[in-house]
């Protein structure tokens, strides 16, 4: 059964109406819960195991949904989204209020599960390294790029710092509470509650606002491709993984846990994550114009066809989601939407040198670049670099004006959120060792052609063309833009109430 009616059908069982939920917008009385679900639900995305069958099966496997942050392990599955940034002024009584009150708020993966009691809004929280010296916790988390934070990251990541939303800078940001419901107004009403709790002790330094594009774009980032369907699955999370799933050692997204890389950590950072936060702009109408001005020339091609091969190449997926290793000429729905297929695929096919044949699906595609699958001889050597993504679009449709001039005139684009137990393995690594490396393998691959930077200069992307491999397009605009961020530790509930708060 899909999510949606399971929560639906959930809500009609205790009499509750979605109606009700909107009434009583403040979740800060502890059993006021939902009937609708916070979470979409779009077929072509893994569904979410039912709460209670989750909690025994992770039990089994060492786990305690219970302690974990909702956001971490769910995916890319949120309605409203908003991202508050704050510094701390007071940690006395910001650490008071944290144990107590903004704990209670704090919403566990066993929560937002489906068939369990969502709140009306759900809330996370994670600190930066500077927010954890504020609060006067000294340990070592054992991450470099959490310690030094994102703006030292800059010239490996290859951002234009000049393009930093300013308030990134500085090491202003000490912590984030992200705030996840279906409506703006229980995303308002959460934060202005939120803010009468902590009053003074912290201030507002920035605050990005996503949602979920509406109707059928529904879990499509803005160029218009589905998003949040290949993550990985942790040993008891989910406890049935999907055909072609990689499925890592819990240890890779969170800290203490089996295998997890460091094994100086101090106790306390048990069941947390290390998030690492990205405000990525996307230029939709020049991304389209490139399309519409590139076409893949293939007999029995439209220009149409053309354009939206060359953009499901670029991706390594068609809009709808279906792998173009499996759907290499046109788009197939029903494999997107079918999640026993759609990312049942490592690349190699029989009587195909999987070394050199890109006629399916290029090497440079954002999808083969960020996670090569059987192209390394050894894809059990890359378990460390898996991440699972959380993040939420933001910013408006594209507009008449804008599509009519090819030009964007109000920024939109990707809340990027990565959840990883070492930024170094993670996110970092898969920006700069693989996105950004035009010569990943042989033959040179060029830049991933949606999220690759190469410090603003343009760039070459070769395998494109699949009538002819050795053709390279040259990319003068990127259409992913990073704004800026920040990396954070996400930390277990149980840290929250305790070393957090002491
Ligand atoms: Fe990407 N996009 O629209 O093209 N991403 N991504 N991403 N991404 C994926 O398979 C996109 C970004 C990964 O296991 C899909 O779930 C955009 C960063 C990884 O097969 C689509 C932005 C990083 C995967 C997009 C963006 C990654 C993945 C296909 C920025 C890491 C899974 C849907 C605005 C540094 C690969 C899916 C796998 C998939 C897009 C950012 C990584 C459509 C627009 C910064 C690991």
């Amino acid at each position: 059964m899909r999510l949606l009616s399971y929560i639906a059908s959930v809500g009609a069982i205790v009499g509750l109406t979605s109606h009700v939920a909107s009434a009583h917008p403040n979740s800060n009385v502890p059993n006021l819960r939902r009937a609708t679900s916070i979470l979409i639900d779009p077929p072509a995305q893994p569904d979410l195991p039912p709460a209670a069958q989750a909690k025994t099966a992770a039990a089994a496997a060492g786990l305690n949904l219970d302690d974990i942050q909702g956001d971490i392990l769910i995916g890319m599955k949120k309605k409203q989204t908003l991202f508050f940034f704050f510094s701390i002024n007071d940690a006395a009584t910001f650490k008071s209020k944290l144990g107590t009150d903004i704990h209670a708020l704090i919403t566990s993966t066993t929560q937002l599960l489906p068939g369990s009691t969502q709140p009306i809004t759900a809330v996370n929280i994670a600190f930066s390294q500077t927010g954890l010296t504020a609060l006067n916790i000294t340990d070592d988390l054992g991450d470099s790029f959490f310690r030094d934070g994102q703006e030292l990251d800059v010239d490996a990541l290859k951002d234009t710092i000049t393009n930093w939303v300013p308030q990134y800078r500085g090491k202003r940001i000490h912590g984030v509470f992200l705030i996840f419901s279906d409506t703006v107004e229980n995303i308002d009403s959460e934060l202005a509650n939120i803010n009468s709790i902590l009053g003074s002790s912290i201030t507002e330094v920035h605050r990005l606002a996503g949602a979920a594009r509406p109707d059928a774009e529904e879990g499509h980032e803005h160029f218009g491709f589905m998003d949040g369907i290949s993550q990985p699955a942790v040993i008891g999370f989910p406890a049935s993984p999907l055909p072609g799933q990689a499925v890592v050692p819990a240890g890779v997204i969170l800290l203490n846990e089996t295998e997890d890389p460091v094994t100086t950590r101090p106790a306390w950072t048990k069941d947390g994550s290390f998030l690492a936060f990205r405000q990525l702009s996307q230029l939709v109408p020049e991304f389209n114009k490139f399309l519409v001005d590139n076409p893949i020339v293939e007999p029995g091609l439209t220009p149409e066809q053309g354009s939206a091969l060359l953009g499901a190449r670029m991706v390594g997926r068609w809009k709808s989601g279906a792998p173009v290793d499996l759907a290499p000429l046109f788009d197939d729905p029903d494999l997107a939407n079918d999640n026993t297929r759609n990312n049942n695929f490592d690349f190699s096919h029989p009587n195909e040198d999987l070394h050199s044949n890109q006629t399916r699906c290029p090497f440079s595609a954002h999808i083969r670049k960020t996670n090569p699958r059987a192209d390394f001889s050894s894809p059990d050597q890359f378990q460390n670099n898996h991440i699972i993504r959380a993040g939420t679009p933001y910013g408006p449709e594209v507009s008449d004006e804008e599509a009519a001039s090819n030009t964007t005139t109000t920024e939109r684009g990707l809340a990027f959120v990565a959840y990883q137990s070492v930024i170094g393995n993670g996110f970092h690594f898969l920006q700069t060792a693989w996105a950004d490396n035009p010569g990943l393998s042989d033959p040179d691959p060029g830049f991933d052609p949606i999220i690759g930077s190469n410090g603003g200069q343009p760039r070459f992307v070769s395998g494109l063309d699949p009538t002819n491999s050795t053709r390279d397009f040259t990319l003068i605009t990127d259409f992913v833009q990073s704004r800026g961020g920040e990396y954070f530790f996400s930390p277990s509930l149980s840290a929250i109430a305790g070393t957090l708060s002491a």
